[in-house]
């Protein structure tokens, strides 16, 4: 069968995504160090060392049926050249593979001028400041180029590659060298917005259709698409039902049995706030998923052009009857795909049962002490600096009146103790379940004092002030995360004056 039979019907692509998968040729592939790994798949990954490209690495570094033979840093992409490669090699060693050769491809587009925007590039360049084990491997002087062109040249069996950035390396490469098409056994790619809307979010002025990988270099990624090369297009038509969500997250909390699976926790966890609001997917680690074993999604065939002119469809991925034939990932199975990830990374067999997630008792008693510290330290004595270490960077309160962050709940702490004196507090801590604290609060305090702003700013009454309230808090690693409160506000504005008694 032709690599490049694209005209095959639906049927067909699955039969072949599954024939690939399980009936992969044993070969002996000899690695650039001259170790041999008998049959592996042999992979290059083509990344640009975004949030969500560490996961997906990790994941393909944990899959025991593939060769890991190179890591490229795209240029145009999220991470810039020399910090990439410096991330991608303690990544590397994280993941058991400290030897895998690093290079970067150039740092503009082929054409045009896009960018990703500076402070998530300076974000990811900064690896989010995650601790990493060092890799002292040197860094071979070679451009990402010709890193590629020698690991397909070398290898005795046609290479998969990975692609999880623009495309600006892998399009300069198939433009200059044509031939090497016969050594590719597949390009996954992440990238394009078929037929869903794309995610520039506002960044390229009115260009609501291209996906951001394919819109840093559109010529890039036309010149990759129409080199002959079997394809397997991964767009955002697929990608957004894979949302990174919050139960998947507080799941993961509680199933990290390796450094790999502790450490992709651990960089979500700095990305909570973005988490919690949606707009977080697994873009790259559901291509990775896909490329090791393509049986997961739904594959059909499709002809794409992508739009080159500048202009609001400027990197759109359009169909279009003379465009170049490729596979297209539309479908995926969301919870077979979530456990897949969890699985591998935490070192299981792909299809092993997800693992119970119980919480000690010790770490339930644990979550306890800190919340009645919590309360009776910071809300009683507003220690501030007690705040700081019992709650996480990105605490949110949510109440019956607003949400506050750490900075607005000391505010309003601050305001109370300056408004009440001899503050009392008693705190009921009446349940811990899970990684969740109950709690029934009483604070008592005498209206002395007026504050500048809000509730209080107004003359003292001397009159007893009671506040009760009923809190859920929700600790992450030994930190308070999110706290829902109710409160009875009606009491205390009757007792300050501002409501008349009934
Ligand atoms: O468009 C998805 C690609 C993926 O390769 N990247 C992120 C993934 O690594 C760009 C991107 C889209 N939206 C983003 C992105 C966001 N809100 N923050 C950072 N990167
Ligand atoms: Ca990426």
């Amino acid at each position: 069968m032709s690599k490049r039979g694209w005209s095959a019907g639906l049927s067909l692509w699955i039969g072949m995504a599954l024939f690939a998968a399980v009936a992969l040729p044993v070969s002996v592939g000899a690695q650039p160090d001259g170790i041999v790994q008998e049959g592996l798949t042999p992979v290059i990954i083509d990344t640009d060392m975004a949030l969500d490209d560490w996961i997906a690495i990790l994941y393909l570094l944990q899959r025991p049926d593939l060769d890991i033979k190179a890591l490229t840093v795209t240029g145009t992409g999220e991470a810039h050249c020399k910090p990439g490669m410096s991330n991608a090699q303690h990544l590397l060693a994280l993941g058991g593979k400290p030897e895998v050769p690093v290079a970067c491809g150039r740092e503009t587009p082929l054409q045009g001028d896009h960018v990703f925007p500076l402070d998530w590039r300076n974000g990811m360049d900064s690896m989010l400041s995650l601790p990493l084990p060092a890799n002292t491997t040197p860094l071979p002087e070679i451009t990402a180029n010709d890193l590629i062109a020698s690991v397909l040249n070398e290898s005795p069996e046609p290479v998969t590659i990975v692609t999880l950035g623009p495309l600006t390396t892998l399009g300069e490469l198939l433009e200059a060298q044509p031939g090497l098409i016969d050594h590719i056994n597949m390009i996954y790619i992440m990238g394009g917005a078929v037929n869903v809307p794309g995610n520039l979010l506002g960044f390229a002025g009115e260009n609501t259709t291209a996906e951001w990988n394919i819109y840093i270099d559109p010529h890039a990624a036309n010149l990759v698409l129409a080199s002959g090369a079997p394809v397997t297009l991964v767009p955002l038509d697929v990608t957004n039902t894979v949302p990174i969500t919050w139960d998947f997250y507080r799941q993961f909390q509680h199933d990290r049995q390796t450094p790999q699976a502790d450490f992709v926790f651990r960089a979500l966890s700095k990305n909570r706030w973005f988490l919690r609001q949606g707009g977080y997917y697994f873009w790259d680690p559901l291509t990775a998923v896909i490329a090791a074993d393509a049986s997961i999604a739904v594959i059909e065939p499709q002809t794409i052009r992508v739009i080159e002119d500048e202009g609001p469809e400027s990197g759109r991925t359009r169909i279009d009857p003379a465009g170049s034939p490729m596979g297209i990932a539309t479908q995926v199975d969301g919870e077979r795909f979530g456990a897949t990830l969890l699985n591998v990374l935490n070192g299981r067999a792909v299809d092993a049962p997800l693992p119970d997630v119980l919480i000690s008792a010790e770490e339930m008693q644990r979550n306890k002490g800190i919340v009645l510290r919590w309360y009776t330290e910071v809300w009683g004595k507003a220690e501030t600096l007690v705040a700081d270490q019992l709650a996480a960077r990105d605490y949110v309160i949510h109440s019956n009146a607003d949400n506050l962050d750490l900075a607005q709940l000391l505010g309003s702490i601050e305001q109370i103790h300056t408004a009440l004196s001899d503050i009392e507090i008693s705190v009921d801590v009446v349940a811990a379940e899970g990684d969740r604290v109950a709690t029934m609060i009483v604070l008592r305090g005498l209206h002395t004092g007026t504050s500048p702003e809000g509730v209080f700013a107004v003359e003292p009454t001397g009159n007893e002030i009671t506040f009760r309230m009923n809190v859920v808090s929700y600790l992450v690693d030994g930190e308070l995360v999110e706290e829902w409160v109710t409160f009875d506000m009606m009491g205390p504005l009757m007792m300050i004056g501002y409501l008349p008694a009934p």
